[in-house]
């Protein structure tokens, strides 16, 4: 069993379109537990370092105005492969392509509003996690439904 922390969050147009709950009860049906959570609007300094990966992309500058146009909701998510689970509920980049069934196959229809981030590896997970979350921010508990959730 691979216990793994991820960083999720609800981009501006998730919070503007009243989907947080959505996104939330998803992961924690799922089993997903949410270990951190916090409401602010992401400045360009921030939004440049979450997304440095994508620096001088043609659509480096559109990325940046949009995660920066309003409040998101940031999460660190923790379970079983929670990085390769998240990634799957949340469905492809271009929400044209995600399955239904998925956040972005349900609820968006274009790569520039597309809803919802996860890290897509652990190094990411890692970098994003401590980029929005100090330590102490971060809880460890147990969930009382994890003895039923885990076979061990
Ligand atoms: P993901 O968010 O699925 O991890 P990514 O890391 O490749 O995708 O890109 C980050 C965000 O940048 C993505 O959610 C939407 C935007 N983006 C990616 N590729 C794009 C493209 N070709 N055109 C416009 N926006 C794009
Ligand atoms: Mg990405």
């Amino acid at each position: 069993m691979a216990r793994e922390r991820t960083f999720v969050m609800v981009k501006p147009d998730g919070v503007q379109r009243g989907l947080v709950g959505e996104v939330v009860g998803r992961l924690e049906r799922r089993g997903l537990k949410i270990v951190a959570m916090k409401m602010l609007w992401i400045d360009r300094d921030l939004a440049e370092r979450h997304y440095q990966e994508h620096t001088g992309k043609p659509f480096f500058e559109p990325l940046i105005s949009y995660i920066t146009s309003g409040p998101v909701v940031a999460m660190v998510v923790e379970g079983d492969s929670a990085i390769k689970v998240v990634r799957s509920m949340l469905g492809k980049t271009d929400p044209k392509e995600a399955s239904p069934g998925t956040i972005r196959g349900d609820f968006a229809l274009f790569t520039g509003r597309n809803v919802v981030h996860g890290s897509d590896s652990p190094e990411s997970a890692k970098r994003e996690i401590s980029l929005f979350f100090d330590e102490g921010e971060i809880f460890d508990y147990r969930r009382i439904d994890e003895e039923w959730l885990y076979e061990d």
